[in-house]
């Protein structure tokens, strides 16, 4: 067991006598920094330049072609007792995560240099921001932690004067997915990673402290750390509103979080203030208010296009990394979805063959500073972060979910983050296409128990006396042959000009008893939309034996979680149930 009382340069000097690293490189986030790194990284292959001339300083990094997504069977939550670690996750006791990992770390960084990179999550003058410090011999995650996170020197002057901080330990290892563990233990605010390094396995500030071990910090403490965009919309009279959005991953927080409004909608603006992860906090006025952890964008890559996010395509032609996407002969980086160019050679590097698979990786990804976005919002500085007045819930839905409803209640909006059901993605090694439940979007990043997180969830409104609406969203409706009823992208303004408008409680709407839909044909803006009329008539139905069905499901779903989950949760699904069954 580490003692947790060691300073900062005792745990290092522990860490690196357990894995011998020949060097160690305590980072500064500088720009000089930065350039050493890159040189080194061109040398040993580790980075590839792309074409400077269309893409400046942007390069292309590719990964071991077993380690290309989060890894979830080998994700541990590692608490003293199995069930406050809940069946929502692996569990490992902390002594035998501690004896594994002893085992895997030792000698694992001999010949190589370990980086000590201090990085702040959160505004740096935040009062709800925090300190984290990753250890790790890749150099790729060195420069993606840099445009990811508040990070440098003036951190390690915070934690060397007595600030508590998250401690990460990460190494490469031989990447062999046998030996590849990402273990947390939440009592110890500590994360052990080993044999990847990508993504959410790897960058140790985003999922594994932003949400596992905050979201366990979050309970005790009474905030929320969840897996949402927070956006800001801004409608023609200048009135801004924030909405903190859950989707699980790939399945459109990027692209809802940087949307363009379509040309029907003159003088409306969209301002980013996060894409991925919000912290939120009960403000002074009782309202909840939401920060982003992060300082920059890890974001999927296939399906960008200066059509469907124009901020995106924008944001990405310069000083970006990108992480396992093809490049065309002139080479430019080329993915699947691109309006121009081809691919010459594919994601592992190998001659493009049509027939042979995607070029680009599904879950290829850019790494790129916030900052650099179109629609970035100055606000995503403010200490106190900003006001959320609707929450949205959504994921892919081929069928059921309509493209919109409003919960009736706090307690029944937190049924409809509980019941978000999903079609799984890229974003993970497994099965893709397979529709699982995946409640708030957290399967994969709640630190505890979800019995106790919903108990959290609902006990909130003890405490905020403004409660924000509660919203599911799905943009991916399809039709017989597959095609997607509604366009998407832009056009999602549409759904979010009706969910303020009913937050303004300015229309009415249709009830029904999943919730409330727009009323067919009125107070639903379809200006400039040419839409086969069957498509609308689909996207704003209830079929009443699809939800008979999924709530039954869902009612044997949460038995796995008794006897923890809430009774207001039970409640309202048998309200629910005993409606459905009555309006037949
Ligand atoms: P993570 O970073 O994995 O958490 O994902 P995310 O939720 O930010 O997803 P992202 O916005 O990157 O979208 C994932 C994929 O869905 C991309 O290929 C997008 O082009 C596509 N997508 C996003 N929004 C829409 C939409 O409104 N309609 C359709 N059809 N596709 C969308
Ligand atoms: C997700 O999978 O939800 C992501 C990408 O945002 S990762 O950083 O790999 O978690
Ligand atoms: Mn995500």
């Amino acid at each position: 067991m580490p003692d947790r009382t060691l300073t900062l340069s005792q745990w290092i000097d522990s860490v690196a006598q357990l894995a011998q690293p020949e060097r160690i490189q305590w980072c500064d986030g500088s720009e000089a920094e930065w350039g050493t790194l890159r040189q080194e990284m061109l040398a040993q292959g580790e980075i590839l330049p792309l074409n400077p001339h269309t893409y400046p300083n942007c390069h292309l990094h590719r990964s071991d072609p077993t380690d290309v997504a989060r890894v979830e069977q080998v994700t541990y939550i590692c608490t003293s007792q199995k069930d406050d670690a809940g069946p929502n996750n692996n569990w490992m006791s902390p002594d035998d995560a501690h004896r594994l990992y002893e085992r895997l770390f030792s000698g694992c960084m001999r010949k190589r240099t370990l980086y000590v990179i201090p990085y702040c999550m959160g505004p740096v003058d935040s009062p709800w921001s925090q300190l984290g410090v990753e250890i790790i011999d890749s150099r790729y995650v060195v420069a993606n932690m840099r445009l990811m996170t508040r990070m440098g020197d003036f951190i390690l002057k915070r934690i060397q004067s007595g600030e508590p901080f998250v401690r990460g330990q990460h190494a490469l290892g031989d990447l062999n997915p046998d030996r590849r563990y990402i273990l947390h233990y939440p009592a110890e605010n500590l994360i052990q990673s080993i044999g990847s390094g990508y993504g959410g396995n790897a960058l140790l500030g985003k999922k594994c402290h932003a949400l596992r071990i905050a979201s366990w910090n979050a309970r005790e403490e009474g905030w929320l750390a969840e897996h949402m965009l927070i956006v800001g919309v801004e409608n023609p009279e200048g009135e801004v509103f924030y909405l903190a959005a859950a989707f699980p991953s790939s399945c459109g927080k990027t692209n809802l979080a940087m949307l363009v409004p379509p040309q029907s909608f003159r003088g409306w603006k969209v301002w980013t203030v996060g894409d991925d992860i919000a912290w939120m906090h009960v403000g002074p006025d009782g309202r909840l208010w939401a920060i982003n952890p992060e300082a920059g964008y890890f974001g999927v890559v296939p399906g960008t296009n200066e059509i469907t996010n124009p901020n995106a395509y924008q944001m990405i032609q310069r000083d970006t990394i990108f992480t396992n996407v093809a490049v065309t002969s002139d080479n430019d980086p080329w993915w699947e979805g691109l309006l121009s160019g081809r691919p010459a050679i594919d994601w592992r590097g190998r001659p493009y063959e049509s027939g042979n698979g995607p070029a680009a990786h599904p879950n290829s990804r850019f790494t790129v500073r916030a900052d650099q976005n179109p629609a970035w919002s100055r606000h995503s500085e403010d200490p106190m972060g900003v006001p959320i007045t609707a929450v949205l819930f959504g994921g892919r839905r081929a069928r059921l979910a309509p493209l919109v409803y409003e919960a009736k209640n706090w307690a029944h909006g937190v049924l409809v983050g509980c019941a978000l059901a999903s079609e799984t993605t890229a974003a993970a090694s497994g099965k893709t296409g397979v529709v699982r439940r995946d409640p708030m979007a957290m399967l994969p990043f709640c630190g505890y128990h979800f019995g106790d997180y919903w108990r959290h969830w609902i006990d909130l409104q003890e405490r905020v006396s403004s409660l924000p609406r509660i919203f599911h969203v799905n943009w991916f409706r399809q039709d017989q042959n597959g095609k997607y009823l509604w366009p998407g992208y832009g056009e999602n303004l549409r759904v979010i000009q009706w969910i303020l408008e009913r937050c303004k409680d300015r229309i009415p709407a249709h009830e029904t008893p999943i919730g409330y839909l727009p009323i067919h044909g009125t107070h639903f803006n379809l200006e400039g939309l040419n839409l086969a009329p069957d498509a609308l008539r689909e996207l704003f139905s209830i079929d009443r034996r699809g939800w008979i069905d999924e709530f039954d499901e869902l009612e044997n779903y949460l038995l796995d979680y008794e006897p923890r989950v809430p009774i207001e949760l039970k409640e309202a699904l048998a309200r629910i149930q005993r409606e459905l069954a009555s309006t037949g």
